[in-house]
């Protein structure tokens, strides 16, 4: 069966769960720039744990394509602040959204319990200290630099290349001293990838259940739904519900979202479905 572990909390995966996004930076596009300021992370992070989010993923940095650059010291005194205030009075896990070891190792300190990296631990010193906290990692896939990513992505054969790349992390992790109960995968969707490579993912996601670790997939209010739909970051629900679906029907143990709410209705009608398989 397969379960995360974390300073003592348990997080069965099993069943989907939903991980809730709480930006704290200031430019954070897709909820245009309403959720900053400590003050609001919170309450929105509080509000999708009412909606029913097992995880809160809290960033700090932004990944967007021409995005500015963001400090250590900028990074912790956005989120910081927000995973104290979330730890002391829920018993949620948390995940922190960053690449640099010196915020993995604040977070984690401040109650984070769960690293999610887009760069996959490929920052100096973020492999080593991973390993040294001991805490579930997520090893995302990404062609380039977010700067750069999406110029002109270019793959032979992007399955394989994205499964090539989780063994040579998920080797270099546990070569690190990482546990293999503790590495989660992502194939990171429009990171370095065009719209049909992002939808040649989607289809093709039941292919990386063989590595046999967690599946968590961020599809939620991304271009490839705002793309092939022409709708703003807004009115991208029902695209993103509904490709969160195929996630799951596929395998995908942790869905990234933005709306927990819906995400929630749509896997109760998955599980409702599922328990009555076989004409039971
Ligand atoms: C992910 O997939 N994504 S940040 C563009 C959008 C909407 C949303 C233009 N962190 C992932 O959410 N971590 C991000 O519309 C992530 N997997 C993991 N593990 C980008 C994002 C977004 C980008």
């Amino acid at each position: 069966m397969k379960t995360l572990h974390s300073k003592g909390l348990v997080l069965d995966l099993t069943q989907p769960v939903v991980m809730g996004i709480v930006n704290t930076t200031p430019d954070s596009f897709s909820d245009g720039g309403h959720f900053f300021g400590v003050e609001q992370a919170c309450a929105h992070a509080e509000q999708l744990i009412s909606e029913g989010a097992k995880i809160i993923d809290i960033g700090g940095e932004s990944t967007r394509p021409g995005a500015p650059l963001v400090s250590v010291e900028q990074e912790l005194a956005r989120v910081i602040p927000v995973i104290e205030y979330i730890s002391r009075r829920h018993n949620v896990w948390l995940s922190i959204d960053t690449s640099k070891p010196e915020v993995m190792a604040g977070a984690v300190a401040a109650g984070c319990h769960l690293i999610n990296d887009v760069r996959a631990l490929t920052e100096p010193g973020a492999l080593a200290m991973a390993a040294q906290l001991q805490v579930p990692v997520c090893l995302m896939h990404m062609q380039g630099q977010p700067q750069t990513m999406q110029a002109n992505p270019s793959y032979d054969d992007l399955i394989k290349e994205v499964t090539e790349f989780f063994k040579a992390r998920i080797t270099a992790c546990v070569s690190a001293g990482i546990s293999l109960d503790n590495i989660i995968l992502d194939p990171g969707f429009g990171f370095g990838k065009t719209l049909a490579h992002n939808y040649q993912l989607l289809a093709n996601l039941s292919k990386f259940t063989s590595l046999q670790l967690p599946l968590l997939i961020g599809l939620s209010r991304k271009s490839m739904i705002g793309q092939l739909l022409g709708r703003e970051v807004d009115q991208r629900v029902s695209g993103s519900v509904s490709a969160a679906l195929l996630a799951c029907q596929q395998g995908a143990n942790i869905i990234r979202v933005h709306d927990v709410a819906p995400t929630i209705d749509m896997l109760k009608v998955w599980q409702m479905t599922q328990a009555h398989g076989q004409h039971g």
